[in-house]
């Protein structure tokens, strides 16, 4: 039986929260990302703000000058992560076979679904509608026997959409897209192969594999199998998330320790608190900064044993962070601290040693007060000199771009 995977993706998602919950913003511009006079970047921009041009990445400047007249909102996490809560219930509602890619966004296996719902888009039409009834969200909808092509119908199909690919159409359905529509092919990618005079997923489909393979080296054979609608990636069920991580721009670029320093300790809480409740250990602990001039630098540092205290994660990244610092280098503009290889907490020798094992028992202890009076109800000495420097709601500093990546 041919495989039939779901793509779900909302449209504009954070914008679209904003708007479900204040009717006077819907259909009209609308921007998450922050204030204009602000630095940063666009979030998320409603459909009639993209009319202008406007578009997630760009800086809320330019946005401003576009497209002046639309409302630019700060943007709030807690209310997206909420949204995204029950957008996964209904999902799950429909199958257990859920991959939640990111807050708006998840794979669904609904192969032998059919009997259920009398065709796979019937059952499509039904996620649509409940979306809407309970959550006043539009969500898009791919579907074919693939992970990749369901995802390019589904952001074809954009906004409100539904496109299923029948099953052997997969080429077909592909062949004439520009080659920016195939995951996976970024700016640089794109450059590349245009330069080659390759314009379309077609062509790049009927290229040799051995110069696919020559210019992109292993990617190369995935560009491959991706351009000819291949792609047998199973639907993961959740728990397998790879990495967490937290970062933020400032809002004036700096080199005073204090603050980075500062900002870094709070980032590690937040990672720390999210790692905690997945109930999983980390063992490898990644900063990154971005300069003034926007390179950006990633440092990692693999821990002998898993941990998933904040003690650590900071620690690690602070060393990371006093490495990387040095007189000659640019300020910063953006820091950001994750954790990856997770594993599942064993028992460690770690654990024998007292200290060790009181640093995991205060954690999880601020973990229940925060959890019941907000982040910032308790705050270390480090992070309290932020109070002066982010705006604060009751559940925790408002970063700019707050990250996404899980
Ligand atoms: P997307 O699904 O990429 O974008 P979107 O939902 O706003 O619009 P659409 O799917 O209709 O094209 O991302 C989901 C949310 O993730 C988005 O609403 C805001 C957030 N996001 C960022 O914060 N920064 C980014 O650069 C991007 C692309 C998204
Ligand atoms: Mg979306």
């Amino acid at each position: 039986m041919a495989r039939r995977i779901m793509h779900i993706d909302l449209d504009a998602f954070f914008v679209s929260v904003e708007q479900a919950l204040n009717s006077e913003l819907r259909g009209k511009p609308v921007v998450v990302g922050g204030r204009p006079d602000r630095r940063g970047v666009v979030a998320s921009a409603s459909y009639e703000a993209r009319a202008f041009g406007l578009h997630a990445g760009m800086p809320l400047i330019t946005a401003c000058r576009l497209c002046p007249q639309a409302t630019f909102i700060e943007g709030s996490f807690p209310k997206y992560r909420h949204a995204s809560q029950k957008f996964m219930a209904i999902l799950a509602d429909f199958s257990p076979y859920l991959e939640p890619v990111s807050l708006d966004e998840a794979y669904l296996d609904a192969t032998g679904f059919e009997s259920i719902y009398g065709s796979i888009h019937q059952m499509a039409v039904a996620i649509k509608q409940r979306i809407k009834d309970e959550l006043e969200l539009c969500a898009s909808i791919g579907i074919a026997n693939s992970k990749v092509v369901a995802k390019v119908a589904s952001e074809l199909s954009k906004p409100d959409g539904l496109l299923e690919v029948a099953d052997g159409e997969e080429r077909s359905f592909l062949a004439p897209l520009p080659i920016a529509r195939l995951p996976g092919i970024g700016k640089k990618t794109e450059r590349i192969l245009n330069g080659l005079g390759i314009n379309t997923i077609g062509e790049i489909s009927s290229m040799p594999l051995d110069a696919l393979k020559s210019h992109f080296g292993a990617s190369g054979e995935l560009l491959h199998r991706y351009a000819n609608g291949i792609d047998d990636r199973e639907v993961k069920l959740p728990g397998a998330a790879k990495s967490i991580s937290r970062e933020t721009t400032f809002s004036k670029d700096t080199k005073d320790r204090s603050q980075l320093e500062a900002t870094l300790r709070y980032l590690s809480e937040r990672v720390g608190s999210e790692l905690r409740q997945r109930g999983k250990q980390a063992k490898c602990i990644t900063l990154k900064l971005r300069y003034a001039d926007f390179t950006t630098i990633t440092r990692h540092h693999t821990l002998r044993q898993g941990s998933n205290t904040d003690r650590t994660i900071f620690d690690t990244g602070l060393q990371l962070l006093r490495k990387a610092l040095s007189p000659e280098k640019q300020p910063v503009r953006l820091i950001g601290i994750g954790v990856s290889n997770l594993i599942e907490p064993g028992r460690q020798l770690d654990m024998l040693d007292s200290s060790a094992q009181r640093l995991e028992q205060l954690d999880k202890a601020i973990d229940r007060i925060r959890k019941k009076y907000g982040f910032t109800a308790i705050q270390t000495g480090r992070t309290l000199l932020l109070k002066d420097i982010f705006p604060q709601s009751g559940e925790g500093y408002t970063l700019h771009t707050p990250s996404l990546s899980k």
